[in-house]
């Protein structure tokens, strides 16, 4: 049987991390575009010989050519610019609008059938955006941030336990951005929520409250700290995943970036929320009962994004 295609169209931090990641995995072969030509090709090489110490089977190609995707079964979205210190997501727009759009044509006309994961800033907005430019349905095309923000809750939570991350299970919904909520009555040690472990001593409401707004501004820690690029070893390990749960049928429940029509008032929008991931791409969005303080948030959020999506259609009169 042959291996899974899959093209990373970005062969930036996070599409080489990607790249790498895939070989390792082994979850199929890896065609890498980039407009910056010698960039693809330099990493795909590179990540190839490191196939004999790996060790590792998968087949590497570098290219600037969108003819080369041809086919893929995933492709996975970082074209774009990221953001320096001082920037805000939002900041990105006016850019990466234009990248989403010969992305998205690249993506119709060579492999319409793939499961699209969108990682380009500001998310939300941009996965909105590559849909419409690329014509491919819905459940086919979705983002990643929720497994990213979720991942940070619980790294943070698992030290300050001092317990193992596996154990650590959390969720964090709405947009990507200052507004993006995490639900701490759904995240939990061992299957026991987080209020529950306040009351058990384990931590206080103080360093809980300081562990959200942590949360909430990790990627603008790491562009401070690295000083001239945002993050890529962990956004990148979230969207593998999400391609991995796609590419195995695992039907994994993992918040993202997806299309709600009906669920949590909304009719017809991208946003977080928990989701099932299959073969059939986003297969379920959970539509979990919020309290009203956590509706309150997710609505604030999901007016933000609302806010981005209108700033699209104003820079390109085509999305209106
Ligand atoms: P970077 O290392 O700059 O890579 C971006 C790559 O895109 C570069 O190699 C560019 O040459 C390439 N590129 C630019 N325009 C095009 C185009 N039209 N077609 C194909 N390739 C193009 O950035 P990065 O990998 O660090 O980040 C990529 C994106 O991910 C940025 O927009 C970040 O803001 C975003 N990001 C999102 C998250 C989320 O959690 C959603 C986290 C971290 C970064």
């Amino acid at each position: 049987m042959a291996r899974p295609k899959i093209a990373l169209i970005g062969a930036g931090q996070i599409g080489g991390t990607l790249a790498h990641l895939v070989a390792l995995k082994e979850l199929g072969d890896v065609v890498l575009f980039d407009i910056a030509d010698g960039t693809p090709q330099g990493k795909a090489l590179d990540i190839a010989e490191a196939g004999p110490a790996g060790p590792f089977d998968a087949t590497l190609k570098g290219t600037t050519d969108y003819a080369d995707i041809a086919g893929a079964d995933v492709c996975i979205v970082t074209a774009g610019v990221p953001r320096k210190p001082g920037m805000s997501r939002d900041d990105l727009l006016g850019i990466n609008l234009k990248v989403m759009k010969s992305v998205g044509e690249g993506i119709a006309a060579n492999a319409p059938n793939a499961f699209v994961i969108c990682i380009t800033n500001p998310l939300d907005a941009m996965v909105w955006a590559l849909r419409e430019f690329s014509g491919l349905p819905h459940e086919k095309v979705c983002g990643m941030a929720g497994v990213l923000d979720s991942a940070r809750f619980r790294h943070f939570l698992a030290t300050e336990f001092e317990v193992s991350m596996k154990d650590v299970t959390a969720f964090v919904l709405g947009g990507h951005g200052d507004t993006m909520v995490p639900l701490t009555r759904y995240s939990t040690v061992a299957g026991i929520p987080l209020p529950d472990l306040v009351d058990m001593g384990w931590t206080t409401q103080e360093k809980l409250d300081a562990i959200v707004q942590r949360t909430r501004d990790g990627g603008a820690e790491i562009v401070g700290l690295l000083g001239n690029g945002s993050a890529f070893y962990a956004p990148a390990t979230s969207a593998i995943e999400m391609a991995e749960s796609y590419l195995k049928d695992q039907k994994r429940v993992l918040p993202c970036a997806a299309y709600v029509e009906g669920a949590y008032g909304l009719d017809g929008f991208y946003v977080g929320v928990p989701t099932v991931i299959g073969k059939g791409g986003v297969e379920r969005v959970v539509n979990i009962k919020l309290a009203k303080d956590e509706q309150a948030m997710f609505d604030k959020s999901v007016d933000a994004v609302k806010g981005l999506v209108k700033a699209c259609k104003e820079i390109d009169g085509t999305l209106a």
